[in-house]
């Protein structure tokens, strides 16, 4: 958390303008850039330069598009429970063009976009919401007369920056999932040049608010990863930070919804959990400012990899993921401990058919349950193997 001094001495001239313009306390709004510069991971003091940011800054003007999408990107960013997140985002961002929230129509909506453009060319920051169909020239999506292809080129040419909101615009999405017959491409393929991306569907109103107040405070956009996503939103996996992740180490799952390991909160790996193959802060962000484990793996369902291309709405949503970073068997107690010398070879051959293991595991059961950790070491060095293969099978 940042330096308390310095964001108390922010001019209480300020912060009272701040109050009369958000309608919101003092206390809640210094509090709100906190949680911003926390959620960007922002070093100490981070708080107060966003809070003389928001109150300083001019808002930046946003031209926001919809192609293909179910507009949930813009649902989950007004939709929020916070009760002043929708003010705050409308207060801080100057909402210049919007489809979906804009009074216009017709001609005159397409002449607020034109406006809007030229009112704040070179300076606006264009969001995108949507996949754009690609196939027969674009003719899957048409707004005004003009293609999905044509709007997004024409409005990015003169854009300060570029968002892709929601995995759709990210990398295609839902309506991309094959045989995705409308060809539906994202924005970084469109333009053919790379741009910041906050997959998810929908992704956490946060990560895109954090963004746009990273733009205002420092000028420029957070750093990304190849893949164009906010290093501070997208950079571990969703296994890393998951509140089941203990009953996963421990081999605790729920085999099926609503057995006793659903219902005591065991993992969801073996449900199809895809937390261990995508990279998402939800267990540390939760959604809806609902309070605790208000994230999919914490109401029970298996993270279904929205936010990672070629796993959302590509894999069946039961397959078991790809562990991208840890495998389960490595998170188990030796099977070989240190002490004793331990049954004979044949006594512990012995004890293996006699547990009816197949043959195979019989072998292996029997290897390993007839040696010590220093003679299995021994076998292993005399049959050249690498630590460990054998033992896992
Ligand atoms: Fe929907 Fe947005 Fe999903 Fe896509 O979010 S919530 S289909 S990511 O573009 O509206
Ligand atoms: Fe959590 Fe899913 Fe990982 Fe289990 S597999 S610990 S439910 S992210
Ligand atoms: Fe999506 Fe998984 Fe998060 S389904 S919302 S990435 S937990």
């Amino acid at each position: 958390m940042g330096d308390m001094n310095d964001i108390f001495n922010l001019g209480r001239e300020a912060v009272h303008g701040i109050e009369q313009r958000l309608g919101m306390s003092r206390r809640d709004y210094l509090q709100f850039c906190a949680t911003l510069a926390v959620t960007m991971g922002l070093p100490a003091g981070a708080d107060a330069a966003v809070a003389k940011a928001i109150e300083s800054a001019k808002r930046p003007s946003v031209i926001w598009l919809h192609f293909q999408e179910c507009t949930g990107c813009t649902e989950s960013l007004l939709r929020a429970e916070h009760p002043t997140l929708e003010k705050l985002i409308l207060e801080i961002i100057s909402l210049d063009y919007h489809e979906t929230l804009m009074a216009a129509a017709g001609h005159q909506a397409e002449a607020a976009r034109k406006d809007a453009m030229k009112a704040n060319k070179g300076k606006y920051v264009l969001v995108i919401e949507g996949a754009i169909p690609v196939k027969e020239n674009g003719n899957y999506c048409k707004i005004g007369g003009h293609t999905a292809i044509d709007l997004l080129k024409e409005c990015a040419a003169d854009a300060a920056a570029v968002i892709a909101i929601g995995s759709c615009a990210s990398w295609g999405g839902m309506p991309s999932t094959g045989p995705n017959p409308s060809g539906a491409s994202s924005v970084a393929e469109v333009l053919g040049k790379p741009v910041v991306t906050i997959p998810g569907c929908p992704p956490n109103p946060y990560n895109f608010l954090a963004t746009v107040v990273h733009f205002l405070t420092f000028g420029k956009l957070p750093e990304v990863d190849k893949l164009g996503r906010p290093k501070f939103a997208y950079s571990r996996l969703v296994h890393e930070n998951c509140e089941r992740r203990a009953h996963f180490d421990a081999g605790r799952f729920a085999m099926e919804f609503g057995d006793a390991g659903h219902r005591q909160g065991h993992c969801l790996y073996k449900l199809g959990c895809k937390g261990p193959e995508t990279y998402a802060n939800c267990p540390t962000l939760g959604f809806g400012d609902a309070g605790e484990n208000n994230w999919p793996v914490g109401c029970g369902h298996p993270c279904i990899g929205c936010t990672e291309k070629g796993v959302g709405f590509t894999k069946p949503i039961h397959q078991l993921a790809k562990m991208v970073n840890v495998a389960p068997p490595l998170q188990y107690a030796r099977i070989v401990e240190e002490q004793g010398k331990g049954a004979s070879l044949a006594s512990a051959a012995a004890l293996a058919a006699l547990a009816g293991a197949a043959a195979g595991a019989a072998v292996m059961l029997t290897r390993n349950l007839g040696l010590s950790h220093a003679a299995e070491e021994a076998e292993r060095a005399k049959a050249g193997s690498k630590p460990d293969d054998k033992a896992r099978g």
